[in-house]
């Protein structure tokens, strides 16, 4: 372990311009500010006068803020603000408990929806109640590591950045404040998802319009807690009284809870994802430090973006799909058969013993068709 892995980052006196000279250092070193680098000088101010401004309230996943599938108009500048938190979350029936770094409050933050060639004006802040300077790293921009190097906040501060979104696809956002701070803020919760739709919609392999009645954003977290000596989940502080015991956790890439929502059960039971039976879901899928392969049980992917770009011909019939780490994926299926539908990480073990499990609660009519049970369970005969 190096020296700053002992450093204890949450102590609110180390947040001036020292904590930038010494913990945060390798921050500073690691994220350019704009026009920093050799030879980086900064262009014409684009004129943006006549775009039209849509401010957008978000919603808590796995909810998503009504908008059109199909772009109305021109381009226009989209708006959104996104709070810092960090708080206690539970994550388990047994009140382990962390330390969340979250944006506006959730694990995931909210997904954002825009349409390809819109402009993302976000407002990032970074309320003074917080200990940590923070950022967002958006996949979907483009230059100073996605943003990140124009969004370090202190607590007490606020910062807005516009990004044109050039390209469609659903897209991972995260904090990112340099070294060591990446990767603890990431598996903290500290990340999200973004969809930029084709300007026209959806579209099948062959062109064809794809519509959906509902999307749902599952955003999956590995969460490291570190164990005291008789191996029970361990409580701290703060987060920085916790940051060096949950490396070692971290070092091992192995964690102690895998989960969509922020907690187990989060989408489960009465949390259940709701459709009826002919009704079409799309589901954002993303993790953003870990590789993870959804599976719907007893349905199937009918058209899968696993990588979740829009431009690249959607996989259909699929059973099983694979969204690497630092990826967000969409998958669009019609339900056909009424019952709850288990929605899994199909590594099993993180499904059943780490928490990867999701509910769809689905009306309807059942198809006896499509399956039947045509014996009951008897003893066997003969
Ligand atoms: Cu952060």
């Amino acid at each position: 372990m190096d020296g700053q892995d002992k450093v204890d980052v949450s102590r609110r006196t180390l947040l001036g311009a020292a904590a930038f000279a010494g913990v945060f250092g390798a921050v500073l070193a690691a994220v350019p500010s704009q026009g920093e680098d050799a030879g980086v000088t900064t262009g014409p101010a684009p004129d943006l006068s006549a775009l039209q401004r849509q401010r957008v309230d978000l919603l808590r996943p796995p909810f998503v803020h009504p908008h059109d599938q199909v772009a109305v108009g021109a381009p226009r500048i989209v708006e959104f603000t996104l709070t810092i938190e960090e708080k206690p979350l539970v994550l388990d029936e047994y009140g382990t408990t962390v330390h969340a770094m979250t944006f506006n409050g959730s694990v995931p933050g909210p997904l954002m929806v825009v349409h390809q060639d819109d402009y993302v004006e976000l407002t990032l802040i970074n309320p003074d109640t917080n200990q940590m300077p923070h950022n967002i790293d958006f996949h979907s921009a483009t230059g100073a590591l996605g943003g990140g190097g124009l969004t370090l906040i202190n607590p007490g501060e606020q910062v807005k950045l516009r990004f044109k979104a050039t390209r469609a696809g659903v897209f991972v956002y995260h904090c990112a404040p340099g070294g060591p701070m990446i990767p603890w803020h990431v598996v903290s919760g500290m990340n999200g998802a973004i969809m930029v739709l084709p300007r026209d919609g959806l579209k099948d392999g062959a062109g064809k319009p794809l519509k959906y009645d509902y999307v749902y954003y599952v955003g999956e977290q590995d969460f490291y807690v570190p164990r005291d000596a008789e191996g029970n989940f361990k409580t701290y502080e703060s987060a920085g009284d916790g940051y060096a015991d949950m490396l070692e956790v971290m070092k091992t890439l192995t964690p102690t809870h895998e989960v969509f929502n922020g907690a187990v059960g989060a989408l489960t039971g009465e949390n259940a994802m709701t459709a009826n039976v002919g009704e079409t879901v799309l589901i954002i899928h993303s993790q953003a430090n870990r590789d993870t392969r959804p599976h719907l049980i007893g349905g199937h992917g009918d058209y899968v973006w696993a990588t979740g770009k829009f431009h690249n011909t959607p996989e259909v019939d699929l059973e099983t799909w694979h969204i690497p780490g630092g990826c967000a994926g969409a998958a669009l299926y019609t339900f056909l058969q009424p019952g709850v539908y288990a929605y899994v990480n199909h590594n099993l073990i993180e499904a059943v013993e780490l928490g990867a499990t999701a509910h769809f609660k689905v009306g309807g009519k059942w198809n006896d068709d499509l399956m039947t049970q045509v014996q009951a369970p008897t003893p066997i005969d003969g």
